[in-house]
């Protein structure tokens, strides 16, 4: 993304009536325009108060002036800051100044953006001014706080750092191999990096926890064709969304509501059914599940009880993502007469058909849904790209320690600790594309 500095204006207070209006004009030039609205301006950082006025004399309003100077600013660029009437007709009036005298009206998220490219903070730092001002709770909020204040960042460099020093000991060995030196036994670092696997483990659930709060607990129905998924996805929502067949592979795309469980949030997903298959369509959509699993905090794998519990079920279940909670479901059980309710620990029998049982599962469901929107003490806030990033980052990892354990080439290790590595890098904006910065800051609002 090119470094535009020119300067930009936009409104920053909410639009519509207020006590107070503020427009924010930022870039190179950024004072010259403002002296000739507000004649002299301020000392840094000193407020006062000054007249408004538009190139021929006219006073547009009123107001407190705030000069601030780069590099120490929202934006990392001189800044001024016009605090004036709540007035939309006096802020209009005052921004079409700004332009008329070379300032350019501003694109959503640009402050923010430019903050982001000076240096001024991180890219989950940026993200995160978006979600506190969007946050609908104050445990969103405070989670989003969190990640403001660089909780989130700190992690992610902390692990960044550990698996950097895990890289120069494998290259090492990568260098002195065969040569009469002493190297390191593998066996030093491979305890590191079994420990910071489990960090990134710990910081994708706190990363899970955070993406509830902004979307509620997500939970996906997945498993065998004919199960019953889309049957109890209809059952949960109390309307019949998704189609139901005896045919096995109805469900092709997935589908997704907003489900509220006695006041707790829920987005629940239906899924294509999983087996072995030789239609396009059909494994486009098993590919989609897979896709759409990463994104649970619930999945429930649910098996008709008649067909019962297979071997194919087992490695599935075995292979589901990690970070998310997987619990078995039994359907139809008003065929195979099994007791409805929870079998054990993390399984439970159903019918959708009679609701046997489902009160029971849905009770969990709301308890499990519980410390995932309350004020969790260091969730922190998260989006889609940071939960697949740490996923990817998992990914390397595991493959690192798998590589090393089957005696592979430690070249191959090194080049799995540089992809977990990379994929962090990514959350912080470290090695980001023009099209994935566009993408993040078109979301913010004009003005931030
Ligand atoms: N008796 C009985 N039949 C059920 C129950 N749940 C689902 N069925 C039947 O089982 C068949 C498959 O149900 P679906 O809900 O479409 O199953 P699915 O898991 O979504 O299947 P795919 O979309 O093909 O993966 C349909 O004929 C349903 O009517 C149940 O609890 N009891
Ligand atoms: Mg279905």
């Amino acid at each position: 993304m090119k470094n535009e500095r020119d300067p930009i204006a936009a409104w920053a207070t909410a639009p519509g009536i207020g006590a107070v209006g503020i427009v924010r004009l930022s870039g190179e030039g950024c004072y010259a325009i403002a002296e000739r609205v507000v004649g002299s301006l301020p000392a840094e950082r000193k407020a006062s108060l000054r007249s408004f006025r538009a190139p021929d004399g006219s006073l547009i309003d009123t107001g407190v002036v705030i000069r601030f100077c780069a590099p120490r600013s929202f934006t990392g660029e001189d800044l001024i800051e016009f605090q004036g009437h709540g007035s939309p007709v006096a802020i209009e009036h005052l921004l079409e100044t700004l332009q008329r005298l070379g300032a350019r009206q501003a694109r959503p998220g640009e402050f923010s953006e430019r903050a982001f490219l000076n240096g001024r903070m991180d890219l989950t730092q940026a993200e995160a001014v978006a979600d506190l001002i969007s946050a609908e709770s104050r445990a969103a909020a405070s989670a989003a706080l969190r990640s403001l204040t660089g909780h989130f960042s700190e992690a992610l460099r902390e692990l960044q750092s550990g698996l950097e020093s895990i890289e120069v000991e494998v290259e090492a060995a990568i260098d002195f191999a065969g040569e009469e030196v002493s190297i390191p036994e593998s066996s030093a670092w491979l305890d590191r990096l079994q420990d910071l696997q489990h960090k990134v483990v710990a910081l994708l659930a706190r990363s899970r926890a955070g993406l509830a709060l902004r979307r509620g607990c997500v939970v996906v129905l997945a498993g065998p064709v004919n199960a019953g998924k889309s049957t109890l996805f209809n059952r949960f929502l109390g309307e019949p969304r998704a189609i139901v067949t005896p045919v096995p592979g109805t469900t092709r795309d997935w589908l997704e509501a907003d489900w509220v469980l006695d006041g707790l949030r829920v987005h629940v997903i239906d899924t294509a059914g999983l087996r072995e298959s030789d239609d396009p369509i059909e494994m486009e959509g098993i590919r989609r599940t897979q896709s759409v699993l990463q994104r649970a905090h619930l999945i429930l794998y649910v098996v008709d009880d008649g067909q019962g519990w297979r071997e194919a079920d087992e490695i599935r279940f075995a292979t589901l993502p990690k970070g998310s909670v997987a619990w078995k479901v039994y359907s139809q059980i008003d065929r195979t007469g099994r007791r409805p309710g929870k079998v054990d620990a993390d399984a439970y029998a159903v019918s959708a058909e009679t609701e046997a049982g489902l009160l029971e599962l849905k009770e969990a469901i709301w308890i499990f849904g519980q410390p995932q929107t309350t004020l969790a003490g260091d969730v922190v806030m998260a989006r889609q790209r940071h939960l697949d990033a740490l996923e990817r980052c998992l990914g390397g990892l595991e493959h690192a320690l798998w590589a090393e354990q089957r005696g592979d080439a430690l070249e191959l290790v090194a080049e799995e600790l540089r992809h977990a590595r990379q994929a962090l890098g990514e959350i912080l904006g470290q090695r980001s594309t023009e099209e994935l910065l566009g993408a993040i800051f078109a979301t913010f609002c004009i003005g931030k």
